[in-house]
Order: structure tokens, then sequence, then C-alpha cells
């Protein structure tokens, strides 16, 4: 391997060859006339034609070349011929002749049978036999010959791409000739003026590199938002925009109570069971909750009231009173609504929350035991379900979403609620982007919250658009230990009909 020369001397070299001979046919032979490597000639050439002091024209060429299995059939023979010339004449086991041939056996075996050079005794499989005294490894032949560059015929070489033992390989060499701006030696550019040129005074013959005023200036480190947070700030736009305020999610820790059953959610409801939420051992239970309120959610939960016959089952206090990890932030929803029925005169009032839920479910490509819900309320004199709708048109095409359809579907705190479909131009079908209801009056009243106060309110969630936005598919590349920062630095918010 020719040692590196400095590419002063590659360039020298080239200039002066050009000078005297005004032209290099062939850039591979000139290299080793340099006794340097073609690649070093290379970077010598590309800069000279950047600044056309040499003109090269590309000379490009395909050739068959051997793979590192076939180079081994060209020194060895190929795997039938050595399998061949393993076999002594009273034959042998396989065992024996995979011993001595090792991954070629296979190869070697089928070739050298299909070549009729080999066969078995009646009944004994495993003994090979050699059927022809010796062969003439054609194989060996070919890939040798290719080897040397000479021209094999089509059929042979569909042969060894077959056999995969050819692949194709581009080699790319250049014919030089003096370019426009040639010079024997090329003067260095200065690219700063130093106090070494003041003091020697040799600034006054220097010549300066012009600016690049399009060089890529030094990548600046400045911090990302991770992708969730970006999508965050824009639903929370949406929402300040259309007047919604921010409701306090700071507790990740919940009792039953709020994220349940002040939801008239039934104490035996199957969400309520540790397959689905995260129940705390330590606080287990909560002992701040509003007596009179409780009494209010016992009586409608067991006997109804309002107009509903509730459950008719005996709620139990201490069921209530355990905590969890909530599993929805219309957890938060139900205190804050709790806290505005409390303030007279009433005043309606919009809110919105985003932040993480935590439900017990098998991790999958998009579910994670905890999310992000986004979750918007309404609360009003006389809302209806056409007003749910046209909020929800508002929301969803300020994300970009503008066909929606609504499936008719079942929560425990909202009568009537709806699924929230969309068409997603980009992948082209109805996604389901959301969950949706009016809240009951056996919540809302025991609240209480005046008669002829609605409350609409609809959820989705942070991760689902964000996948889509940012086209993650695997939801474990959003959120958790292997988020690929790359993914975030280089993977800008698709603002896709965000508006
Ligand atoms: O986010 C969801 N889908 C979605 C949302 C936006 C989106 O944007 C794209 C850019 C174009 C794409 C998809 N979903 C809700 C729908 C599904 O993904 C669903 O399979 C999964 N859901 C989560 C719950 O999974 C158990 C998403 C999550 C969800 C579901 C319901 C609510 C909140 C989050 C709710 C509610 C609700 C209902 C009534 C009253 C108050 C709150």
């Amino acid at each position: 391997m020719t040692e590196k020369s400095p590419a002063g001397d590659v360039e020298a070299g080239l200039l002066a060859h050009l000078n005297s001979a005004g032209e290099v046919s062939d850039s591979r032979s000139f290299a080793s006339s340099l006794g340097v490597s073609h690649a070093e000639l290379e970077g010598v050439i590309k800069s000279l034609s950047a600044f056309r002091i040499v003109d090269s024209t590309d000379i490009t060429k395909e050739t068959w070349v051997l793979t590192e299995e076939a180079k081994g059939y060209a020194a060895r023979g190929s795997p039938e011929a050595q399998l061949v010339a393993a076999i002594p004449p009273e034959g042998a086991s396989k065992d024996a002749l995979k011993a001595k041939l090792g991954e070629a056996f296979d190869v070697g075996m089928k070739a050298a049978a299909r070549n009729k050079w080999i066969g078995f005794e009646k009944g004994n499989k495993d003994l090979v036999l050699r059927k022809v005294e010796n062969v003439k490894d054609e194989l060996q032949d070919q890939l040798k010959r290719l080897e040397n560059g000479e021209v094999v015929p089509d059929k042979v070489i569909d042969d060894l791409k077959r056999r995969k033992l050819i692949t194709k390989e581009k080699s790319i060499w250049y014919s030089l000739k003096k370019g426009p701006e040639f010079v024997i030696k090329r003067k260095t550019l200065a690219t700063d003026v130093t106090t070494e040129h003041l003091r020697s005074g040799d600034w006054k013959d220097l010549e300066f590199k012009d600016y690049n005023y399009g060089a890529q200036g030094q990548p600046i480190a400045k911090g990302y938002a991770h992708p969730l947070l970006e999508v965050r700030e824009e639903i929370q736009n949406i929402f300040i925009k259309m007047g919604f305020t921010e409701m306090p999610t700071n507790n990740f820790v919940e009792s039953s109570f709020w994220n349940f059953d002040a939801l008239f959610q039934p104490q035996q409801h199957p969400a309520r069971d540790s397959h689905d939420t995260f129940f705390l051992n330590a606080p287990a239970a909560t002992k701040q909750l509003p007596e009179d309120y409780l009494e209010k959610v016992k009586q409608v939960h067991q006997s109804g009231g309002y107009g509903s016959k509730g459950y008719g089952y005996d709620w139990k206090r201490d069921e209530a009173e355990k905590n969890l990890l909530r599993t929805h932030t219309t957890a938060v929803s139900t205190r804050m609504l709790y806290k505005l029925a409390q303030e007279k005169p009433f005043a309606p009032k919009r809110y919105y929350s985003i932040d993480r839920v935590f439900r017990n479910e098998a991790v999958d490509r998009t579910h994670l035991a905890e999310f992000h819900q986004i979750e918007g309320l309404i609360c009003d004199y006389g809302l209806t379900l056409g007003d749910l709708i046209g909020v929800l048109e508002d929301f969803f095409s300020s994300l970009g979403m503008s066909k929606l359809r609504f499936k008719p579907a079942y929560n425990p705190y909202t009568e009537p609620s709806m699924e929230i479909f969309s068409y997603h131009d980009g992948l082209k079908k109805w996604v389901e982007v959301g969950n949706s209801g009016m809240f009951r009056p056996e919540m809302l009243l025991p609240m209480g919250l005046p008669d002829g106060v609605n409350v609409i309110a609809w959820g989705l969630s942070l991760e689902r658009p964000t996948m889509i936005l940012y086209g993650i598919d695997n939801i474990r590349d959003l959120f958790g230990p292997k988020v690929d920062f790359n993914l975030i630095k280089s993977n800008p918010l698709c603002r896709l009909g965000l508006q």
C-alpha cells in the first residue's frame, strides 16, 4: 500500500505533468506513476477542477468482481471440485466430507451431484462415492479469468450471478487537461491576515481567498423542544385562541372519588380494577373528600335523583377513597366543575387540560402505560350536542382536520357520547381523532351546578397527533429511553394542517 504523500506533492506532480504533456488520459495509471492511490489523486483533481485549473472528464466502467467466497474458490477450486478431490476411491461419509470442506460442503454436494460427479451406494445415502476420475473445474477457471479482467460469456456471468459469486462494481477514473485557469503552481490563497504577515510585510503580495458568503455557519448547539412539547404548544395556542383557560393538572395521584365516583362511574366498572388502573399502596387512601358532596354522589349512585334511577348498588366510601394514578384528566375537570359550582352566581367557563394520564394497558406500537390527554370542556346554560359538534369543528379544523364524522359511543360520564373521526389527506383514510360527550346530570347536579347548565367536553391524546405530524411510527421512538435525539433535532414539525 503506497504511503500517503502530502497533497501538495500530488498537485505539483499533476500540474507539472499537464504543463509538459498537456493532458492525462488515464488518472489511474498516472496515480500509480506518482506512487499514490487513485483516491488521493481524485481529491486533488476535485479541488483543481473546482477552480478550473484542470478540466476532468469522468470515465466509468462496470466490472464484475468476485465475492470473498468466489475469491476462495478461485484460489482453492470450486466447492464441487474440492469435494470430489476429498473423496477417496472407497468413498467417504458425509460427516467426514463436511468436516473437511466446512461451509463449502453443501454447495459442493449440490453442484457435484448436478454435474453427476458423485453418487451414492444403494440404501446407504451417507456414503458419497466418486463417479469420475478427475474433474475439469470450469468454475475455478471462469473465476480466475474474471479475476484477470478477461471477458467471459454472458451465460457464465448469469451462472455466477445466480450462485451469488460475483457482484457488479462501478469504477470511475478521469482524463484530464489544462483548465482555463491553469497554473503551474497554485498560489495558496491566504484566508487570514496574521501578525506574522504584518510583521514580515509579505501581506502586500499575498492573494486572499474570496469570502464564501454562502458558507454554512458553525451549527449552533442549541436546545430542542421535544416533539410532544412542540405539538402541546400548538394545541395550547388553539385553546387559548378559542377562549379556554388551562386547568391545574399538577397532581398525577388522584382519589377514586374524583377520578371515577364524581363522574358517576359505578364502583364495579371494569376500568376501576387494577387491570386497567394503577392503585397506590401508600398513601392507599385519601382523607380529604368534601363530606356533603360525597353524600350526594353516594345517593345518586345508590338510588339516583335528578330524574335518574341511579345504579341501585351499595356504594362504598373506602372504594372511593382509594388513591390511584389518574386514568384521565377528566378527573381534574370534575374538580374544576365542582369548584365552579361553589362559585355563586354561576359563570360560564371554558377549560382545557393537557397532561399525563396513566392506564395499566398492554404496551404496543401506539400505546404506553401513560400518555398525555388533551381535554376541552365548556360549561354554560342550554348547551346542546350541536354546540359540541360546532366547537369540535372549530377545534379540529385548527388542527388541519376539516372533514369530521361522529359515531355514537358510550362513556359512563357522558350521554350522549360520540367518537370523532377525521379524514386524513396524508394517510388517505378516516382516523379516530378523539371522544366526546355531554356530562350526565347525575355528575353535574350533585355538584350544585344550576339546572339548565350543561357541560360539553371532548378528549384526545397528544401522542397520536404528534406521531402523525412527525411521521413517527412507533410510540417508543417518541417517548421514553429509546428516543433518538437526532430525530428531534432533524425532524422539524411538519405544519401540515396547523394554521
Ligand atoms: O387521540 C386520538 N386520536 C388522534 C388524535 C389526533 C390526531 O391528529 C392527527 C394529526 C392528524 C390523530 C389521532 N385518539 C384518542 C383516538 C385513538 O387514537 C384511540 O385509539 C386512542 N385514544 C386514547 C385512549 O386510549 C385508550 C386517544 C386517547 C383518548 C381517548 C379518549 C379521550 C381522550 C384520549 C377522551 C375523552 C373524553 C370524552 C368525553 C368527555 C371528556 C373526555
